[in-house]
């Protein structure tokens, strides 16, 4: 088997990068190691930026989004009893997100693949990459117990934190930058109204909370849990009932419960990986780095990466210039980086941190206070959550 580009995971980077590809004439395959139907019940992002939004529309998967996507200006940030907007259109010049989630974007980028005959290997096993250092990089896969080759000009390692692209850069050439917070996030998926009509962040005495939503009839929450916490502890019940005592006591009054639909536990980690290009293999999303999700930037920066990493290919095929391919690794780090530090700052910002001191919070709360105060330090939240320029 051949291709141009073999792109390793179906999630949003692959799906992304390879329909893009797809549209421009460059051909591609994706080698995916579970099912489709195991990447759709994913449950994970839900906050869109405009480079992302429009991405998708340029990868001819925005139907579904402009029709259904929840636009929104703001979002409150709540500490104790204090809470406050941030107008996100009025201190970024009319910028807004697009609350969206990200297996609905799955699903479209699926639909867009199918439609566009491009091919998918779902359940590809043992997937090894080989000689990406030279100009004929090849990856060996099991598909249905049969060994298989695909040969190709590049590798795009789109397979996530815990994929096979990462591990096969050279010893001693990657760089890994790490930070692990001692806690996680208690998910809950439930079909009753949200409690707000934007999203709340709020910070208490108890712990994180947040209100988020997936549509008009669909919320999704999260309460900061501790690191050996399991689900099996939390019936649906204790769920609402703790996150009703993290947020303001009017959105509390409006948080429905219902039957949970999924409920997970994710723990918070910062990471990145440099460089993120070793000869023709380059990493793009969550193989390079993880964001913690406070600052809804993780899908954001794989959609980043794609960008990038799809102008330099299409340079390469369509200019025979190398110039794109060079600066990528540098180009998309340089976002990387700027989002780590707004994710790790609203982290901070906004958990409780066991062992912290009464001074650590009154720090946090005046931070609070400052961004509740100053228009400039709620324009450079607005601004980063909106999203950073490409
Ligand atoms: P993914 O989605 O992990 O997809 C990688 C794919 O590669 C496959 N794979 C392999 N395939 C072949 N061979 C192998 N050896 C393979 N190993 C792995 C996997 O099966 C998978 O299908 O990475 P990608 O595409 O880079 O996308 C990244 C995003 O999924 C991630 O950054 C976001 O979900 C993070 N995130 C959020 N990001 C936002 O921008 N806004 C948010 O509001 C937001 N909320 C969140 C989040 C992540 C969360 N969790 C659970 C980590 C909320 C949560 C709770
Ligand atoms: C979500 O809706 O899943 C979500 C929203 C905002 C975040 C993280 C997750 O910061």
């Amino acid at each position: 088997m051949r291709t141009q580009v073999a792109i390793i995971g179906a999630g949003p980077s692959g799906l992304l990068l390879g329909q893009l590809l797809t549209r421009a004439g460059i051909d591609n395959v994706i080698l995916e190691r579970r099912s489709a139907e195991y990447v759709l019940s994913r449950i994970r992002a839900g906050v869109l930026e405009r480079g992302m939004v429009d991405l998708l529309h340029e990868a001819g998967a925005g139907e579904r989004l402009a029709k259904l996507g929840l636009t929104h200006d703001g979002f409150t940030i709540a500490f104790d009893e204090a809470s406050h907007r941030i107008d996100i259109a009025g201190l970024t010049g009319g910028k807004a997100v697009t609350v969206y989630g990200q297996t609905e974007v799955t699903a479209d980028l699926m639909d867009a693949r199918k439609r566009a005959n491009g091919v998918t290997i779902y359940e590809a096993e043992d997937v090894t990459l080989h000689d990406f250092d030279g100009a004929r990089p090849r990856v060996a896969f099991v598909q249905d117990g049969v060994a298989k080759e695909l040969s190709c000009d590049f590798i795009a390692g789109c397979d996530g934190y815990h994929g096979v692209s990462r591990a096969s850069a050279p010893a001693g050439v990657l760089k890994e930058f790490e930070r692990v917070y001692p806690f996680g996030w208690l998910g809950v998926l439930v079909d009753t109204p949200p409690a707000a009509h934007e999203l709340v962040y709020a910070s208490g005495e108890r712990g994180f909370a947040l209100c988020s939503m997936r549509s008009p009839t669909r919320s999704r929450y999260y309460v900061q849990v501790p690191l050996d916490e399991t689900i099996e502890n939390w019936s649906d019940d204790r769920f609402f009932d703790e996150l009703r005592r993290r947020v303001p006591a009017g959105v509390a009054a409006n948080v429905k419960s219902g039957p949970s639909i999924e409920k997970s536990i994710a723990p918070l980690r910062s990471f990145v990986a440099e460089p993120m290009r070793f000869g023709r293999l380059f990493l793009a999303g969550d193989a390079a780095h993880i964001v913690p999700p406070t600052g809804a930037k993780g899908l954001n920066l794989a959609a980043s990466d794609v960008r990038y990493l799809f102008d330099a290919l299409r340079e390469h095929y369509l200019d025979r210039s190398a110039a794109g391919l060079d600066a990528y690794s540098a180009r998309a780090l340089a976002r990387v980086w700027k989002a780590e530090r707004f994710s790790w700052w609203m982290t901070g910002l906004l958990h409780l941190f066991p062992g912290e001191t009464p001074f650590d919070r009154r720090v946090r709360r005046a931070e609070f206070d400052y961004i509740a105060q100053s228009n400039h330090a709620a324009s450079a939240v607005a601004e980063n959550y909106v999203g950073l320029p490409y």
